[in-house]
């Protein structure tokens, strides 16, 4: 099928290489276009790329991306790289394909896929689907955008195997025929602004992920999220989902979770913090207690979002509640989420690395009640900081601010009247900055509200970065 088959790959980073390593495998002609120059790729993926060049790799490297004048039958393009520019929209207007990894690994393998996208949640959420589908004796693949390109492990799988993949809204928008079994989303704020231009491309996008769902498929939404439910009901009203509860009408069936109500058919948590199962087949809907919300750990609110995201996806695949109460009660979240790293002299230290948006960071600041000295900024990504800087005014009594974008989040605080800041050109400093203000009682908490692009090579680094400094300072004053 790959044969002699031209394909242009954009962007040298996990899932360009990972796909050219393949379709070089199947003895497809591949080029591998980056404008980055080659000297300025780590010296691994240096050697990587000279290894897969002798197995006869075209390399452009340093350049814009020309698919067209390469003459490509198809285009797979890296999540980052932007659709919209023109010689994207020349290739499509000549017929060439243009898609990504995501799709590619779909079209090879066809199996079976759980999609979980939201603006916030998506990697807790994918990995305790993963946990309650290894632990029911599944055997899924885990991977997307939480790290691992889906291409590396689609060749081998067959129909009847489960993918359980994050996706982002870059990943979603180059779909052309993916059919998720199950999708989730969890939720709908402004995010990468920057790259989609306008919100209704970003929701348009993020909406791929049920655009080619059949009757048999579920969808599975948050009810407390007014766009999301408005869009849900849209499509119940248009015949175009259905409800567990109701006869099938084609398009998916809609299962709800809810934290605030109890929608018709779906999760809701009752008055004595009881999960229940409202309207599934075979119990002539009567409402099933499921588990006690309390038996899972992981803090805040937001991330009951995400508990009941989870367990919709395990109901859908017959997963026992027994079953899923083991696995809820063992997960334990997931690094650079709300991490706690210890507590020193009555202050805790709270890495939220992950917060790469206003709207995860002000989750983060509602979900603890002491005084927070807060670590935030970085690159922007063109978000509005206003509803953040209302949120530290409420909760916070210092931000320490560092990175690019420093100056954005400190004039929105100043509009609300927040003056206690500090800034400081690095992470190390702002830290020592925070312990240096704290008292008995208060945390210091890392959520930058922003990517970490502009300091670091990605938020995991920003982590660990924080996390060695509240360790090192630590040890300081104990030595
Ligand atoms: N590039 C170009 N032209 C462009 C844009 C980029 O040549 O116009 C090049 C860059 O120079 C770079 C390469 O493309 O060398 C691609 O690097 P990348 O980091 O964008 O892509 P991957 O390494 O393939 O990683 C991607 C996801 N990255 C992005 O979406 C930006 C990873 O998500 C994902 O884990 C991986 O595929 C496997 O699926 C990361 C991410 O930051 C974690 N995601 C965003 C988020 O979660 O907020 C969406
Ligand atoms: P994503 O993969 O969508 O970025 P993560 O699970 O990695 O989601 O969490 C990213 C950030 O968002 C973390 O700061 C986390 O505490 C916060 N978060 C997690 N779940 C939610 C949610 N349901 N709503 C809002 N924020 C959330």
């Amino acid at each position: 099928m790959w044969q002699g088959k031209r394909i242009y790959l954009i962007g040298a980073g996990k899932s360009g290489l990972a796909a050219a390593r393949w379709l070089l495998g199947q003895g497809a002609q591949v080029c591998l276009n980056d404008k980055k120059a080659a000297g300025d790729f780590k010296e691994e993926e240096q050697a990587e790329l000279a290894a897969l060049a002798k197995k006869g790799l075209a390399l452009e490297l340093g350049a814009d991306a020309d698919p067209v004048g390469w003459d490509a039958g198809l285009v797979v393009s890296s999540p980052g790289v932007p659709l919209d520019q023109p010689i994207l929209q020349e290739a499509r207007r000549r017929d060439i394909p243009v898609t990504n990894e995501i799709e590619l690994g779909w079209q090879i393998s066809q199996a079976r896929i759980v999609g979980i996208t939201g603006s916030n949640g998506k990697t807790t959420t994918t990995s305790l689907i993963g946990k309650i589908m290894a632990d029911a004796g599944f055997t899924p693949f885990v991977g997307g955008n939480i790290g691992k390109p889906f291409i590396e492990a689609a060749p081998e799988m067959k129909e009847n195997d489960w993918a359980v993949l994050e996706l982002s809204s870059f990943q979603l928008a180059g779909l052309l025929s993916l059919r998720t079994r199950i999708a989730i989303f969890l939720n709908l704020t402004p995010d990468h602004l920057d790259w989609h231009k306008t919100f209704d491309n970003y929701t348009a996008a993020k909406w791929n992920i049920a655009r080619f769902q059949g009757q048999d498929d579920w969808l599975i939404l948050n009810y407390d999220d007014q766009l999301l439910r408005l869009e849900g009901e849209k499509r119940l009203e248009k015949g175009e989902a259905y409800l567990e509860s109701r006869p099938a009408v084609g398009g998916p069936k809609i299962l709800w979770f809810s934290q605030e109500e109890e929608p018709e058919a779906g999760l809701y948590i009752d008055r004595e913090d009881w999960i229940v199962h409202r309207g599934g087949a075979g119990r002539g809907g009567k409402d099933a207690r499921i588990m006690p919300a309390g038996i899972f750990s992981v803090p805040g609110r937001h991330n009951r979002e995400n508990l009941l995201a989870a367990l919709g996806a395990g109901l859908a695949l017959g997963i026992s509640p027994y079953s899923l109460r083991q696995s809820i009660s063992a997960f334990e979240g997931v690094e650079h989420r709300m991490e706690h790293v210890g507590e020193h002299e009555g202050v805790l230290y709270v890495n939220d690395s992950k917060a790469t948006n206003p709207a995860s960071a002000i989750k983060a600041l509602d979900s603890y009640d002491r005084p927070i000295l807060l670590i935030a900024g970085g690159d922007g990504k063109d978000a509005s900081f206003d509803k953040l800087a209302e949120k530290v005014a409420e909760k916070a009594k210092t931000a320490v601010l560092i990175g690019r974008d420093r100056g954005k989040v400190e004039e929105a605080l100043l509009g609300q009247g927040f003056s206690d800041i500090r800034m400081t050109d690095t992470l190390e400093e702002a830290v020592a900055v925070c312990q240096s203000l704290a008292r008995p009682g208060d945390m210091i908490l890392l959520s930058p509200a922003c990517a970490s692009l502009d300091m670091f090579s990605n938020f995991e680094e920003r982590g660990k970065v924080f996390k060695e400094s509240v360790k090192s300072l630590i040890s300081n004053q104990q030595r």
